[in-house]
Parts: structure tokens; C-alpha cells; sequence
């Protein structure tokens, strides 16, 4: 029988537990609220509280390795087993001097070592950062040098093709540990650089069982996690999340991801992105559910066999893993049995009804669309279990968090009543900028070393998410499209800018524009017009030639897919690329109103 019927949801009616909802009681889940005298550490709730209470030997991560045959030879790594080795990460980084407020980072695939320092660090009360391992050297030195990262993790290979370039940029950074390097292949190693930061074996560098750690008071407040992130212009910002935030992660979890302990859960995304750490990570671990981790990229066939296999009860995915699954048809799902499989969600991207549809069909339930942001640090939109899912539509407000829609004209402004406060959208189907309003526990404390902006993200109680949207008369909020030019390539989100900056850097380019262009299966792909410098002329050789350089700088993750070739770029008067007139170039629409440009609309 399928356990769709045998488990209880913990969110029953969403308007009564909307009406009843209180953050402080939130806690009770996890201890109660944390005062002067009881603390709040992440990986103390996501670990040793399991442990304490005889759930040791649960499996926390299973996890599968790369090659195909580690399908079927997966490794168990219990909650014991995990609260031990963050412990002897811990101990290990205060006994080298790294005490709290460390930053260490990570440049890792998916693999156990990576969740050892994530919540070891957290332990310690450094702060931790993951980096996608699929960025190239550009993105990673920029992010290390940000977040004044110390410590970084990594692998041989990502260190050799990467890290070993970049060292000399990074004058923060004072120990590389390599997972599953032997101690010979790192002794002595300090990269030519004197001075330069001390390479060890990840594996010698953790304190020997012998050694104790006690994890020291930690306030709500205490910086957690600083997950970079994209905006439509300069560096990336680094988003500071607290200790505090686990009770956002914790109860979403349970009210949306609805798990329960027994359960196996597998969220797909990689912990370089905010997904892959709050419900790759957090959320599943302080609800002390068993949780999958494949190394292996995306692949149909093998990931229908792991929900099968390892009865996967809920998986929280992307819609362009959606859209990869339902392009090659239901016949290679019908060969499996995810009889098990309870809850199915998404988040990232827009998801369609039609996805919603052929999911109910393929695996017996529908998809339940989330909406977040890295700066709200878990979800705050949803479609619940319990409730009638709205195919197309993100759903109803977390409880507990109250959500805005803010007038705009039609240049992005706010608008303004006559004391410059925001209008509220109250009347339905009317679309407006998605606010909410500040304060809750996950909410983003700042942008390292960049007040400014974050200051510029609040405007009168109010986090401007910068997403546009609309609600329905039942509550429902539906998205619309982005504010601005950030563009989300399969759920991952790219800052137009540092594309464009890395192409710029090219001999051949005089400027160069990036948008996002739609795309069946990515949703959206990343596209660069590019003007020449004058004594250059366009050919298939020189595309191939940017292309590649753009690759090797930011990583495929980045790099554009597109490179188009044009005699110039719309200008605003101070001197801006009107990004938007290229994107409605590109979907052949109205460029509309053109008379804040210099040179008038396109000149091709
Ligand atoms: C968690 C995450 C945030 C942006 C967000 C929006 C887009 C997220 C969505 C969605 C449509 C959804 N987004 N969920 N768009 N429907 N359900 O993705 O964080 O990488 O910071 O991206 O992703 O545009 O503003 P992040």
C-alpha cells in the first residue's frame, strides 16, 4: 500500500493553523525558543539532539557515489556517525586557530565531506559557504575574496583545475583541505605562493576521536551562513543567514515538505545553491529524516531507480528536472514503482500547470510548486498536501509570514502615496512587486560589506524580493516574471553582469549585453550579444573562441550558451544596456517606449 495513505500530514487545514500560528511556539518542536541561557546551534539540532534522544543510529545521508554501480551500493552515514565527524571538523578547526566567525567554503560535488564541514563549521561557529563545484575560476576567486573565506574545502581535481591558479588573489585564505588526497600528495604544498595558504589532507586534519568538543553557547544571532547570490548589477552579494533561521527551516520542513521521521527525503539540488544547503542540509536533518545524496549529475533513468529503490517518500526537485523527465516520456517511468514517493515539490523557476499534470500522472502526485529566495532563506510560499494544489500557481503564505504586493510603474519603480510609503495591491489579478513583510526568522541579517544594498532591499517594513506576481481572490499568488534582468538558467540564478564583464575581458570584444532567452527545457539559457572591437570581424571561429574563453573564466554553470553578433547595444542616456530592449528583441516583441536611449532602439 502506499504510505500516501498511512501518514497523517502535519499541516491539516491551512487556514486554522494560519489563524493559530505563532513563531515563538515554533520552537517547541526544537527545544523551545532560545534565550541567554539556552542557545541556538544548526548542526546541534540537525545532529547531536537526534542523538541524545536514541536516534543515533538512523541514517542521516545516504549517500550515493558517482559511477553507476554505486546505485546499488549506497553508503549509510548515521546520525552518529555524522555528529562525531562534524565534532572532530570542529575540534580540529579551533585547534588550528580558526575560532568563531571563521568563513569556510567549500568547492566539493556532492559528497560526504562537503556535510562534514558545512555543519562542522557550524559547530565552531564559523560561517559557511558553499560554492557550486561547476563555477570556474572568475566566480570562485570573486566569492572567496568577498567572504574572506580561510578555509577552503575541496577535491583534488576542482583544486588542480580552479583553486591553484587563483591563490595569489586570495590574500584571506590560509588553508586548502583536499578530500581524499593522501597526506603525501599535499605535504609541503604551498602553492609556490610564500606566504601563501597551507595545503592538508581533509581526512589528517580531523582531531582523532580522542579529542572532545563542546559546542559553545550560540546566540540566535550568530552568523550561520553566507550564501552568495546574483544581482542585475556589480559583485555578487553575500547574504548573511543566522542560527536563528533553522526554525524557518525546520517548520517548512514539517508544515510543507511535511517530513516525518521515518521518512526518506531527496531534494536534487546541489548545496552551491541556497536549495541544495537549507533542504539539502538543514531542513532535513533537524527533522531527523533519512536524506539522499546522489554525486551524480542529472540522469532520467538512474534517478527513477533511486526513487524506487531507496522508496523515496518526498522529493523536492526543480522544474527543469521536471521538464528533463517529461521530455523523454512516461514509458521509462512506467518501468518503476514509486509507490512510496508521498509529496513531490518544486522550486527555482516558474512551473507549469502542464508539468503539475504529467506528474499526477507519472508518479500518482502532483507537484507542489514553493517559492524563495536566497535572501528569504527558506520557503515562504506554498502549495500544501492537505490543501487543493492550484496547478500554475506558487500557492499561499508559509504561516506565519505575510506576504505584499507592492504598485509599480511601469519603468520598476515603487509607487508612492504622499508620505513616499508603498501602495499595497489589495484588489486580485492585479500584478505588483512580491514583498514580505521583514522579520521573520530565515530573513537575510545583510549583504557582507554591503549595507547599502541591503538597505536598498527594505522599503517600509517591507523585503522587496525584486519577482513580480499576482493574487488571486482565493490567496492564491501566482508569479508573473522578474523585476529586473537577473537571469534563472535550470534553477540556477546568474548576475548578467558577471557574464558580461568576463566577455569584456576578451581582446576581440568592444561591449557586450546578457539576457536570459526561454528555452524549452532550461526554462531560460543565458545569451550574449556582442559588439566587436573594430578591427574585428564576426565569424563562427571567433563565437567559438568567446564561447570558450567565457567557459573557461566562469564555469559551464555560467558561461553564456548563445553569443550573438551586433554593431551596437541600446544605451540608456547615463550610459546603461538596456538589457530589456535586447530581451524584446529577442522574443520579437514591441520594444516599446525607446526614449530614454542615445542610440535609438537597434542598429544591426
Ligand atoms: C530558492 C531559490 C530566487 C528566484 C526568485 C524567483 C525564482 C524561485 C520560484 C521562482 C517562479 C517559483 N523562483 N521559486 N520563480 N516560481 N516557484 O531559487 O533561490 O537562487 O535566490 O532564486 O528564483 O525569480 O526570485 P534563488
Amino acid at each position: 500500500m502506499s504510505a500516501q495513505a498511512t501518514v497523517a500530514p502535519w499541516l491539516v487545514d491551512y487556514d486554522a493553523t494560519v489563524a493559530a500560528f505563532d513563531w515563538d511556539r515554533a520552537w517547541d518542536d526544537l527545544g523551545g525558543r532560545p534565550d541567554a541561557e539556552h542557545g541556538v546551534n544548526i548542526a546541534d539540532l540537525a545532529l547531536d539532539r537526534h542523538v541524545r534522544a536514541g536516534r543515533g543510529d538512523h541514517v542521516a545521508i545516504r549517500w550515493i557515489g558517482r559511477d553507476p554501480a554505486d546505485v546499488e551500493a549506497p553508503v549509510d552515514l548515521t546520525y552518529s556517525m555524522l555528529a562525531s565527524r562534524t565534532h572532530r571538523f570542529a575540534c580540529a578547526l579551533r585547534n588550528n586557530g580558526f575560532g568563531p566567525g571563521t568563513g569556510v567554503a567549500t568547492l566539493t560535488g556532492r559528497i560526504p565531506d562537503l556535510y562534514v564541514t558545512a555543519l562542522g563549521t557550524l559547530k565552531g561557529q564559523g560561517t559557511f559557504t558553499p560554492l557550486f563545484s561547476a563555477f570556474g575560476p572568475d566566480p570562485i576567486a570573486q566569492r572567496l575574496q568577498l567572504g574572506h573565506i580561510k578555509v577552503l574545502v575541496t577535491t583534488p581535481t576542482l583544486y588542480r583545475r580552479k583553486v591553484a591558479g587563483i591563490v595569489d588573489r586570495l590574500p584571506d585564505l590560509e588553508l586548502v583541505l583536499v578530500c581524499g588526497a593522501t597526506e603525501d600528495q599535499t605535504a609541503g604544498s604551498t602553492n609556490g605562493r610564500r606566504g601563501g595558504p597551507r595545503v592538508l589532507s581533509f581526512g589528517a586534519f580531523l582531531c582523532d576521536g580522542t579529542k572532545t568538543f563542546e559546542i559553545g553557547y550560540t546566540d540566535p544571532e550568530t552568523p550561520a551562513l553566507l550564501h552568495f547570490t546574483s544581482g542585475t548589477t556589480g559583485t555578487p552579494k553575500g547574504a548573511i543567514h543566522v542560527h536563528g533561521a533553522v526554525v524557518t527551516h525546520h517548520l517548512t520542513g514539517r508544515l510543507v515538505l511535511d517530513l516525518h521521521p521515518d521518512d526518506v527525503f531527496w531534494c536534487t539540488a546541489d548545496p552551491g545553491w541556497v536549495t541544495g544547503t537549507s533542504y539539502g542540509i538543514i531542513a532535513p536533518l533537524t527533522n531527523g529524516v533519512t536524506s539522499i545524496v546522489d554525486e551524480a549529475d542529472f540522469d532520467a533513468e538512474r534517478w527513477y531507480r533511486i526513487l524506487e529503490r531507496d522508496a523515496v517518500d518526498v522529493f523536492y526537485t526543480a522544474p527543469t528536472a521536471i521538464r528533463m523527465l517529461q521530455r523523454l516520456g512516461p514509458e521509462l517511468a512506467a518501468a518503476h514503482d514509486f509507490g512510496a514517493l508521498r509529496l513531490l515539490a518544486s522550486v527555482g523557476e516558474p512551473l507549469d500547470a502542464e508539468a503539475v499534470r504529467w506528474c499526477e500522472r507519472v508518479f500518482q502526485v502532483p507537484v507542489l510548486d514553493t517559492w524563495w529566495q536566497t535572501e528569504t532563506g527558506g520557503i515562504m510560499i506554498a502549495n500544501y498536501r492537505s490543501e487543493p494544489v492550484r496547478a500554475g500557481s506558487m500557492g499561499r503564505p508559509l504561516p506565519g509570514i505575510e506576504v505584499g504586493l507592492l504598485a509599480r510603474t511601469p519603468d520598476g519603480d515603487l509607487v508612492t502615496d504622499d508620505r513616499g510609503a508603498p501602495i499595497e495591491i489589495t484588489d486580485p489579478d492585479i500584478s505588483g512587486e512580491l514583498a514580505l513583510r521583514a522579520g521573520w526568522p530565515s530573513m537575510f541579517r545583510g549583504y557582507l560589506d554591503q549595507q547599502d544594498r541591503y538597505d536598498a532591499a527594505f522599503v517600509d517594513g517591507w523585503y522587496r524580493s525584486g519577482d513580480l506576481a499576482r493574487r488571486d481572490a482565493d490567496g492564491y499568488f501566482w508569479f508573473v516574471g522578474r523585476g529586473d534582468d537577473v537571469i534563472k538558467t535550470a534553477g540556477h540564478l546568474i548576475g548578467p553582469f558577471e557574464v558580461e564583464s568576463a566577455l569584456d575581458e576578451h581582446p576581440a570584444v568592444a561591449e557586450t549585453g546578457v539576457i536570459g532567452k526561454p528555452d524549452e527545457t532550461a526554462g531560460t539559457i543565458v545569451k550574449a550579444f556582442v559588439v566587436l572591437g573594430h578591427d574585428q570581424v564576426p565569424s563562427d571561429d571567433l563565437r567559438r573562441e568567446l564561447l570558450g574563453h567565457a567557459r573557461s573564466r566562469l564555469g559551464a554553470a555560467v558561461a553564456p550558451r548563445e553569443i550573438e553578433f551586433v554593431d551596437s547595444l541600446p544605451h540608456t542616456r547615463s550610459g546603461k544596456i538596456m538589457r530589456r530592449l535586447l530581451k524584446a528583441r529577442e522574443l520579437g516583441e514591441d520594444e516599446g517606449d525607446t526614449s530614454a536611449l542615445e542610440t535609438p532602439a537597434w542598429a544591426t
